[in-house]
């Protein structure tokens, strides 16, 4: 098995207080987010593979203990969630009791079930308002962004423990201002690039602060998503350079600007590329070559051994614990075993990460049900449960459902959940 270049060793232990958990994330599950950007994005023809169902998707907004109860059944002892910032804020100056009672309720849900809720307060979407005052580009943005904040940990703050501020900013800046494929819909607008990415870091630290001037105790930190990258021609030094050219622009160099004001760096893994210098100054010189020998259902390869590149490597540079955040596949197969053998090899890799000293957590599936993912819209289906969106009802995919219940429940890689 291709260890990643790290050394062999016999770990397959997680450690007692690791968090097993699944993560979901508000517009792509709740349904019914009327006041926020991407609901109008939605409704562009063109923009979404796909949209038309997108009324109420999984309706977790109602039916949150029926979901509830499918992850208390794997035997996970953590839920990540996110709020919506359009519910709780969906006019200037208006904000929704409601919303926030209902949250306060879906995170009392998770308690009772046993699971530790790990909440993040952005996940992709801005209010509707706010987006027409120019969403993130507008210095604004960030004093309302924090007002949104100081509401939501006012009223939920007591029962959560674990913050994320934000989830995935580097892509949202890259498909929103660079390829224009997400809201705003900007293309190559790099001043609208560069302010964006100014307010953001600027809104996790100052959200970082004030979280931990309330509560002391709770654990804050960002969540990113990164590709391992390695080059195609290892001894080729343009292949390599691309390699350090895409890490330091990218998600590490993000990072840096925070690193003071993090416990702790949620990692979102979902692949990997190997790069290749080629003469063509329209892809920047770069193409991916990977062997695509096993790939998900978006043609994304499934590369286990990357999960242990990256957690090792933002262990070296930053020296905080780890929570996988996110991990998982998209594969619509009923008879799962990509979906299964995927869990496995990366919980293999992770535990592996850990017994050379990663400080490595948690680990969260993505994701619990299959759910609305942004532009592929409802094709995209990653659950450890399948959504019959027609009949509302998730159906366990049960190789999976079983492995990660095994694994969970034995709390290491035995031979036996390896078969
Ligand atoms: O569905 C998304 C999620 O919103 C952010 N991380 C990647 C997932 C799969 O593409």
């Amino acid at each position: 098995m291709n260890t990643g270049g790290m050394q062999k060793d016999r770990g397959t232990g997680f450690p007692p207080s690791f968090l097993w958990g699944v993560a979901v994330a508000s517009y792509q599950v709740e349904g019914g987010n009327l006041w926020s950007d991407w609901w109008e994005w939605e409704r562009t023809p063109g923009h979404i593979k796909d949209a038309s169902r997108n009324t109420i998707g999984c309706d977790f907004w109602n039916r949150y203990p029926y979901y509830l109860d499918l992850a208390k059944e794997i035997g996970l002892n953590a839920f990540r969630l996110s709020i919506e910032w359009g519910r709780v804020n969906p006019e200037k100056d208006r904000w929704s009791d409601e919303a926030l009672t209902r949250y306060r309720e879906i995170i009392l849900a998770c308690r009772e079930r046993g699971m530790e809720p790990m909440v993040t307060l952005w996940h992709f979407t801005v209010p509707q308002w706010v987006s027409r005052e120019g969403g993130w580009t507008n210095p604004e943005t960030v004093d309302w962004f924090l007002a949104y904040v100081d509401k939501t940990v006012e009223a939920l703050g007591d029962n959560v423990r674990f913050w994320i501020t934000l989830n995935e900013p580097t892509i949202v800046l890259s498909s929103g201002y660079k390829t224009g494929v997400w809201p705003p819909g900007r293309k190559k607008d790099i001043v609208g690039f560069r302010q964006s990415r100014k307010n953001l870091i600027f809104c996790h630290c100052e959200t970082f602060s004030r979280i931990k001037k309330k509560t002391p105790e709770a654990q804050v930190g960002i969540a990113v998503n990164i590709t391992y990258n390695e080059p195609y021609r290892p001894w080729f030094p343009p292949d390599r350079a691309l390699v350090f050219l895409a890490n330091i622009q990218g998600d590490y160099a993000f990072l840096k600007r925070m690193q003071s004001h993090l416990d702790f760096i949620g990692l979102n893994y979902y692949f990997h590329n190997r790069l290749a210098f080629v003469f063509q100054p329209d892809t920047s010189f770069s193409a991916v070559k990977n062997e695509n020998k096993i790939v998900s259902d978006f043609g994304w390869e499934v590369y286990p051994a990357g999960i242990a590149k990256v957690s090792w490597d933002l262990w070296q540079r930053f020296r905080k614990p780890i929570y996988i955040t996110e991990n998982g596949v998209a594969d619509a197969n009923m008879n799962d075993k990509l979906r299964s053998d995927f869990i496995r090899q990366h919980l293999l890799y992770l535990s592996r990460s850990i017994a050379q000293g990663v400080d490595v957590r948690g680990y969260f599936y993505w994701s619990l049900m299959d759910n609305f993912e942004w532009a592929e819209g409802f094709s995209y289906r990653s659950g450890l449960y399948a959504m019959d969106y027609e009949k509302q009802i998730a159906v366990p995919r049960q190789s999976s459902v079983e492995t990660y219940r095994r694994i969970i429940a034995e709390h290491r890689i035995s031979h036996g959940n390896l078969k």
